[in-house]
């Protein structure tokens, strides 16, 4: 790892979880242009044996957004360009080889959210925040928040953020669905790793699935939507590990008995 701002480190028994952590705490984590093409990098060239990732940030934020020290004049088509960049990045994590698994702590704010909501589970501590300063600064979304946050939250709520500088708390954010835990203040480390430690355990080809045909299947029009949830659905059975799982469970070995919540 070439940028001081980012950390890879890969644990589990296996090597089967990815804990990829913004290394930048003296600048809350705002996300450099260096650093959106790290994080990038990483995700492309995360290794083989990686079947789920943890992405949280060190110090008091999970991250600050934009580097706003880097928000030179630009013209349009080197704004554009920018966000491309993210774009990019971004898809690297949301469509990239495994699951991942953000822990949220402190400002989880402009870019941050983008970053966050680009990941598949969100687990908040107690002292997460979320906010959408873009309004204020007199400058839009450009990492794929404008995509990818009203479908989490919905469009109205996301226009409020973004107009009245509207901050969630924890409790509020996961109650409108920016994440899916709220866990005591210090704790969204742990968790998001015993998540992942829990999604590297399943089927490659079921969590492929979920990553990448589940999004796209929820866009499509229901009758394209229901063909494509068949193709998937009989390649992911016709996988060898599929079939040996159901006969464990068949068996009585699987251990994997639905319990009561
Ligand atoms: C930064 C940034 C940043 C902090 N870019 N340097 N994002 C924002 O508008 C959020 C801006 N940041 C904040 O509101 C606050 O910093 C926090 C609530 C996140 C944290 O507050 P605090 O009191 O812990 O830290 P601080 O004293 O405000 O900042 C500490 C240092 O980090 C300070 O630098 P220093 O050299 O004076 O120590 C800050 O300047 C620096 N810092 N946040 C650069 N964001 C793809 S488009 C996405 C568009 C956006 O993300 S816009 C929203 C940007």
């Amino acid at each position: 790892m070439t940028n001081p701002d980012i950390q890879l480190d890969i644990r589990g028994d296996h090597n089967e979880v990815a804990v990829i952590r913004l290394t930048r705490a003296a600048k809350r984590n705002a996300l450099s242009d260096g650093l959106v093409a790290a994080l990038r990098k990483t995700f492309e060239n995360l290794p083989d044996t990686v079947r789920a990732a943890v992405i949280d940030g060190e110090g008091e934020h999970f991250c600050a957004g934009l580097d706003l020290s880097e928000l030179k004049e630009r013209d349009a088509g080197q704004g554009m360009h920018h966000s491309r960049a993210w774009h990019v990045a971004l898809e690297r994590i949301q469509y990239g080889p495994v699951p991942v698994v953000a822990a949220l702590h402190g400002a989880v704010v402009g870019g941050g959210l983008e970053l966050a909501s680009a990941c598949h589970i969100r687990v908040a501590d107690e002292s997460t925040f979320f906010a959408l300063p873009e309004g204020s600064r007199g400058i839009f979304v450009g990492g794929g928040g404008s995509v990818r946050i009203p479908r989490l939250i919905g469009v109205a709520r996301m226009t409020d953020m973004m107009l009245t500088g509207r901050v969630y708390n924890a409790v509020d954010g996961e109650r409108i669905g920016l994440a899916q835990y709220l866990v005591p203040t210090g704790t969204a480390f742990d968790k998001a790793f015993a998540l992942a430690q829990r999604i590297a355990t399943n089927a490659p080809l079921t969590n492929y699935s979920l990553m990448h045909a589940l999004p796209r299947i929820a866009e499509q029009p229901a009758d394209h939507g229901f063909m494509t949830e068949a193709l998937m659905s009989a390649i992911a059975q016709s996988a060898p590990e599929a079939k040996q799982r159901v006969r464990d469970f068949l068996e009585g070995k699987a251990g994997t008995k639905v319990q009561k919540a």
